[in-house]
């Protein structure tokens, strides 16, 4: 799908626990606040195959399978964003992994309550951009070049 010249998309994720307490409408605002404007939004309660490939990068790390066990412990709401700069932009209104670390006003500090349940997720990298936002919505596997 086409886009604006100067203009990329990310992948978020309101993690279950976010939309277990409400806060899933929030996040979603405080995030079209911060200029990121939604292409495209769905909710579902990912299998553990899902989790499981999703997560893969972290498979090897000692949180893996808490990881799979929480991102499968209820519906989460993946979304495609749109910005300048949208990885970048993404990853600092969500703030660091751990809200403890989290600058102010940044949705983790705002909503997340630890270091694995910490509300969102956002893509780190324009090439997991491309390939996350294919993994939840395939309708967006071609042009979505930045
Ligand atoms: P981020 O989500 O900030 O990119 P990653 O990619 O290092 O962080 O980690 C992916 C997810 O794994 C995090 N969002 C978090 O839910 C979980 N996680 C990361 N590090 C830890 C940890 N030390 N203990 C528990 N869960 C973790």
């Amino acid at each position: 799908m086409n886009h604006p010249p100067g203009t990329n998309r990310t992948l978020a994720i309101v993690k279950p626990d976010a939309v277990e307490s409400g806060d899933a409408g929030r996040i979603v605002a405080h995030l079209e606040a911060a200029g990121f404007k939604l292409k495209a939004v769905r909710m579902l309660a990912m299998t553990r195959a899902q989790a499981q490939a999703f997560y893969a990068v972290h498979r090897d790390r000692p949180f893996y399978e808490s990881l799979v066990s929480f991102m499968t412990s209820g519906p989460c709401v993946p979304m495609v964003l749109e910005a300048p700069q949208a990885v970048s932009g993404l990853r600092r209104a969500i703030g660091a992994t751990d809200p403890a670390e989290a600058a102010e006003g940044t949705v983790r500090r705002l909503y997340a309550q630890s270091k694995e349940r910490n509300a969102v997720h956002g893509s780190d990298s324009d090439e997991n951009a491309r390939k996350e936002i294919e993994f939840f919505f395939p309708e967006f596997s071609a042009g979505n070049a930045s």
